[in-house]
């Protein structure tokens, strides 16, 4: 049996969004990104040797992602490779599948044809396949610079946790790469979204390096409700929120209210993930079936991805 190389890789939330190209290949956004990962919602792929082949969930991979691996694979020296690669979570409903998945990919191209690339070579690979992939290869807070490097932040908090809450698991209507472009060419909102995204990113590290996890739940809400408006000022309208979204989000409003502390943050898809710290997750919990939302998952956040090698 030939060599056999296995990457987890986790997903990443954005506490900061990504929302705007402007250049592709490789990509360089309108705005930084500060994201954490999701150390419980992983994608695994394998690589082995053999014919070329990309397999997602035990299915070919589709044109689309075919052809951003072979961009990708363009940097190593063949192409007698099978790859594997099987997220633990639903795939394209906003929870950030392509990026646990490209980032895998990157990790994997890397050891299997022993490229030893640095870190900011990975992050140039893995934004070949999806931008947002640069920030699954690193633990603690991670920031996708403008400029186009990633930075880490070290994560204060010991017991932070995400929920995500699956609203509709189906594919969105509209790809996120397409939404943006959207967004670019249209929204009357989009200039001032790279300001006050700008602003975000600078009190967010501030509350992230004093420790202060409220004002980093609140500047987290904010900035996804911008980029919420980003999407309605949109020409078409972009709006992935469904009537239970809503719901969700004032009732979370509500709760904190009431002393269960944990705020919302939404990406190009209806569910709605939650950060909370751990002593909560159990009053969320009840509080969410209560209200009938029965799907969600409960992650730690912070992890790094793992290789595991067989000769
Ligand atoms: C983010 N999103 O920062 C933002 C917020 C969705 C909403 O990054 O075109 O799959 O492959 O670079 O990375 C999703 O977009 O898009 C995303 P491409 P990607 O997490």
């Amino acid at each position: 049996m030939g060599k056999i190389i296995t990457v987890h890789a986790p997903s990443n939330i954005a506490l900061i969004k990504y929302w705007g190209k402007k250049q592709s290949d490789p990509i360089i956004p309108f705005t930084s990104s500060l994201s954490i990962t999701l150390s419980d919602l992983i994608t695994t792929t394998t690589f082995e040797e053999g014919t070329f082949s990309a397999e997602l969930n035990h299915q070919p991979a589709n044109q689309d992602d075919i052809k951003r691996i072979r961009t990708m694979m363009q940097h190593f020296p063949h192409d007698r490779v099978r790859i594997r690669s099987h997220n633990h979570f639903p795939t394209a409903a906003g929870l950030a599948s392509s990026a646990s998945g490209f980032a895998a990919l990157a990790l994997g191209l890397n050891a299997f044809f022993k490229a030893n690339l640095s870190l900011q070579e990975l992050a140039s690979l893995a934004r070949l396949g999806s931008g947002s992939a640069c920030r699954s290869l690193t633990p603690d807070f991670t920031i996708w610079n403008k400029t186009g490097g990633i930075e880490t932040l070290a994560n204060p908090f010991s017991d932070l946790r995400m929920i995500v809450v699956v609203i509709q698991e189906e594919k969105k209507p509209i790809s996120s790469r397409e939404a943006m472009k959207i967004s670019v060419a249209s929204s009357s909102y989009f200039n001032q979204w790279i300001v006050d995204s700008e602003q975000d990113l600078i009190a967010m590290k501030d509350a992230i390096q004093h420790s202060r996890f409220h004002e980093v739940g609140r500047i987290m809400e904010i900035n996804s409700e911008r980029l919420y408006r980003v999407m309605k000022t949109s020409q078409p309208i972009i709006d992935y929120r469904l009537p239970k979204t809503h719901q969700l989000l004032m009732a979370i409003s509500t709760m904190r209210d009431q002393g269960i502390i944990g705020y919302a943050t939404l990406d190009a898809g209806p569910n709605v993930k939650i950060l909370v710290e751990e002593r909560f997750v159990k009053d969320w919990i009840s509080q969410l079936e209560l209200l009938g939302f029965n799907h969600y998952m409960v992650s730690r956040v912070g992890g790094r991805p793992r290789i595991d090698i067989k000769e």
